[in-house]
């Protein structure tokens, strides 16, 4: 397979300015017709147009039909070397089967439903074409098909014509006016039901809101409308960005290798990150849609409107819009628990990628496969950059600098320095030095030593860096790091004023400091007692923050941090404390438990939950939620998967055990009637559910069965019945396989519940290595669906670690086999599961070995290019 670099970047030989398809779908294949009005940038090159899995029928220059003789088709090259040197018209007609198509990028069939996903090379599939996202071009489609079985037929843009096209057949003409990279292009063939809306613009434009789902989904749309219509304001009142386009579409399918996809005008979504009703999707789910649909509707403007120039800036439109959606999200429900959510999946995930063999920068180099490259690291760590842009620069300024690349950039294909020069443009700074984010990979840690000196009344912060080295990276450069912090007063629990040296007076209480160096000192005055430092607040940047602080320290932030989630990364890093002592005790076939900082931390969470609990039950659950084993495993040398969870189980259970009678209690006060999503009745089912797993942790867990088996049964929303299920699956009650039967039969029409049944089973580490391969022996398990497959395989491989990793390799063995299996099927998703091993190479010996000879074994077969890249990425 051939590598592909940032630095042979070339500017595209032709321009295309207009693009007519015409897509006539029969039954047993789909005749794609273009027309493309081509425009040579140089005198006297060849055309190189890339074409996957094209039966190509005709082809027309300037309406002469060419003769085999004038072209080559080599690979998944069409190469014309005789084009004339002016503007020139090229037809190509091709045969596809979007029905063995189950790879399921280009033109696919999702149950019956023509569908389209692009990004980030599946226009190739679909016809010969400049498919690279620094060819824009105005797309008129003309969709044929059966008015009967496929009545609705969508493409961007605007309707500009429909009607009958005989022998039973419609037709209808999409016009997009909007200039647009292939990878947006999108169209739909279906028999569908639609929910209608509209939205007034902030300029007075009314746009039609269309959702387009299965007959039967149509009452589960309501909730990613109402997200639609929330995101559609916020963008014009926090970005002042107004949509562009009279209509707005989405179509859920149920057969979607990712979320959802931005297609201009015409998002297409997986069901998951559509349909939400309370009696089959959790609170979680419910904020997945809302914030999905953001996210795919803010890649209007940051993504569609300025595109990026080639996919090594994939991080330009992805890690903008995730900042995008996670300020949405904050701004709807709780904004510390949001930023607690979206830190954890960055500690959890993109820390682990990031030290791992597949680590490469938020801008890779070079890549075989783009598509693997929508990783962590491009959308998250991406996400944390842009927020440490918008840290530093501060709201207005940032709203200055994202004004500015909007307007200098609109209708071009840029890159990342365009984005960071606007918004230092904007605001005459030189931001150059945050670019190196972008360049190197590997988590930076943060070290802070503190002086007080009780005389001079001044407290000394000495900060240094280190980057990890990789390989291709050995020296790397040190990064701009803001940290922002406060200082808290020990005795009145209060934040104190923050005074530098050399500064005339006090600078409010909360200030950013940028460490930019390998090593620098910053000394605060006016400090009269000793105090207890909150650095890194809101997780000012994405580093890994080395303060040794006392446990007595860490119970303080916990119990009068006003920064919600810095109480969070208290209770987190005493936590970690422990874990990592317990996990070396038994390592060393000692008793898990560590006296005086156990007791310290169980006397001060008595001390503080209840009164947490009745101000802010959602951060007091995410308080109680342990460190994950992933993230735990990031910390020791050598891993021992089980001993970790041994540890983590310990821990559960003394908390469990000490805080039993409050679990109960509060537990029993749970009064909510009928369900209702708002931001208190969400943190009230999370608090609920949280005492709930406690107590079945506890000596008391057959009475806390008891009460989960009467959740369970009396649940009228998926909420309350999911969490009774999980904790009765996952306590091995007796009542669990009653529950887990009646769950499937209730509701084993609605696929993505049936996909949580899988996902709970698959998730049980006291199940057993054959009961998982009973799951995929179920009738309704499949691997041609994305949904369902990661429902069982990586739900076990990510998270199963237990069972996973049992010592004698055949968790991995499992795992392996079917990726071999799914590489023929679809290679993007069997690629992503190799991910689940990214942490081999410190596993503990008898692990290691197995694990390297499985992945061995799946290096010899005959492997996609996907799955080829990875695991030499994994082997190397
Ligand atoms: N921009 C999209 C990325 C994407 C994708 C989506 C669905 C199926 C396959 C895909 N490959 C790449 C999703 C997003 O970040 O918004
Ligand atoms: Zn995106």
């Amino acid at each position: 397979p051939k590598t592909v670099y940032l630095k042979d970047y070339q500017a595209p030989l032709f321009s295309i300015e207009q693009v007519n398809l015409q897509v006539d779908i029969f039954n047993d294949y789909t005749l794609v017709t273009s027309t493309l009005n081509l425009t040579p940038q140089q005198a006297n090159q060849a055309l190189v147009l890339h074409g996957v899995d094209l039966e190509l029928q005709t082809l027309h220059l300037d309406n002469q039909l060419l003769s085999t003789d004038d072209y080559q088709l080599q690979g998944e090259e069409l190469v014309i070397h005789n084009v004339p040197n002016q503007p020139f018209s090229l037809q190509s007609v091709v045969k596809i089967y979007p029905a063995k198509n189950l790879a399921l990028e280009g033109l696919y069939l999702s149950k019956g439903m023509y569908c389209t996903q692009c990004e980030p090379e599946g226009f190739r599939k679909i016809s010969y074409y400049l498919d690279r996202p620094d060819v824009l071009s105005s797309f008129t489609t003309t969709i044929t098909a059966d008015k009967n079985q496929y009545p609705t037929l969508l493409a961007n843009g605007n309707l500009i014509a429909q009607g009958d096209a005989g022998e039973g057949r419609h037709f209808a003409t999409w016009q997009d006016p909007f200039k647009k990279p292939s990878y947006l292009f999108a169209m739909v063939a279906g028999d569908l039901a639609c929910l209608e809306d509209s939205f007034t613009t902030m300029t007075g434009r009314e746009v039609a809101l269309k959702i387009y789902v299965e007959p039967h989904d149509l009452r589960q749309c309501h909730h990613a409308m109402e997200s639609l219509k929330a995101s559609m304001r916020w963008d014009e009142q926090v970005y002042g960005r107004e949509y562009d386009l009279d209509i707005f579409m989405i179509v859920a399918v149920s057969h979607f290798n990712m979320g959802a996809m931005e297609n201009k005008g015409l998002n297409i979504f997986n069901t998951s990150c559509v349909l939400a009703h309370p009696e089959t999707t959790t609170d979680l789910g419910f904020q997945r849609v809302e914030s999905v649909v953001a996210h795919e509707y803010f890649h209007n403007w940051s993504g569609n409107r300025v595109t990026c120039r080639d996919w090594f800036q994939l991080s330009l439109k992805e890690g903008f819009t995730v900042f995008r959606d996670q300020q949405f999200s904050a701004d709807q429900l709780s904004a510390s628990v949001q930023r607690i959510e979206d830190v954890a999946v960055l500690r959890n995930v993109q820390f682990a990628e990031d030290a791992s063999p597949l680590a490469h920068p938020v801008r890779p180099e070079s890549f075989i496969e783009i598509n693997n490259f929508y990783t962590a690291t491009v959308y998250e760590k991406g996400a944390e950059i842009v927020r440490m842009l918008h840290t530093v620069l501060g709201v207005d300024a940032f709203r200055k600098g994202t004004d500015l690349y909007f307007s200098r950039h609109d209708g071009q294909a840029v890159t990342v320095e365009d984005f960071v020069q606007a918004l230092a443009d904007a605001n005459q700074q030189d931001l150059s030095a945050f670019m190196q984010w972008y360049r190197q990979p590997c988590t930076p840690v943060l070290s802070v030593n503190t002086d007080y000196n009780a005389q001079a009344k001044s407290y000394t912060l000495s900060i240094s860096q280190q980057t990890p080295a990789k390989e291709g990276y050995p020296n790397p450069e040190y990064l701009p790091i803001p940290i922002k912090l406060a200082l808290f007063d020990q005795h009145t629990g209060q934040a104190i004023a923050l005074r530098l040296q050399g500064e005339t007076q006090a600078v409010g209480k909360e200030r950013v400091l940028i460490a930019d160096k390998s090593q620098q000192t910053w000394t605060f005055v006016d400090v009269e007692q000793a105090v207890v430092p909150s650095l890194l607040r809101d997780f000012s940047a994405p580093v890994v923050l080395d303060y040794q602080s006392s446990n007595a320290e860490l119970l303080f932030l916990m119990q009068h941090d006003n920064n919600g989630f810095n109480r969070w990364l208290a209770a987190q890093s005493l936590y970690e404390r422990l874990l990592l002592a317990m996990i070396a005790n038994i390592d060393q076939q000692q008793e898990p438990l560590t006296g005086l900082a156990m007791d310290e931390l169980l006397t001060g969470l008595a001390a503080f939950l209840p009164t947490l609990a009745q101000q802010d039950a959602a951060l007091a659950a995410k308080i109680l939620s342990l460190p994950t084993e992933n993230y735990l495993a990031e910390k020791v040398a050598v891993i021992n998967p089980s001993h970790i969870a041994q540890a983590r189980e310990a821990l559960q259970q003394a908390i469990a055990n000490a805080l039993a009678d409050f679990f109960r209690t509060q537990y029993m006060a749970f009064t909510q009637t009928s369900y209702i999503y708002n931001s208190a009745a969400i943190a009230q089912r999370s608090w609920r559910d949280q005492c709930l797993s406690y107590l079945l942790q506890s000596t008391a867990s057959t009475e806390a069965q008891a009460l989960a088996a009467q959740q369970y049964q009396q649940a009228d929303n998926m909420s309350a019945r999911m969490s009774a299920l999980r904790g009765l699956v996952y306590s091995q009650a007796a009542q669990a396989s009653s529950a887990l039967a009646d769950f499937y039969q209730r509701f084993v029409d609605e696929a993505l519940v049936v996909d949580s049944w899988f996902a709970v089973q698959a998730t049980n580490a006291k199940a057993s290595l054959s009961d998982i391969e009973q799951l995929c022996a179920h009738s309704a398990f499949t691997l041609t669906n994305p949904n369902r497959l990661r429902s069982v395989v990586a739900q076990f491989a990510n998270a199963n670690p237990v069972l996973f990793h049992q010592a004698d390799g055949a968790g991995y063995q499992f795992v392996a086999n079917k990726i071999a299996e799914l590489d023929k099927i679809n290679p993007q998703i069997a690629s992503r599961l190799l991910g689940a091993f990214s942490k081999w190479r410190r596993l503990e010996n008898r692990r290691k070995q197995q694990a390297e000879r499985v992945l061995t074994q799946l290096a010899q077969q005959v492997l996609s290019n996907d799955t080829f890249e990875t695991l030499n990425r994994l082997l190397r």
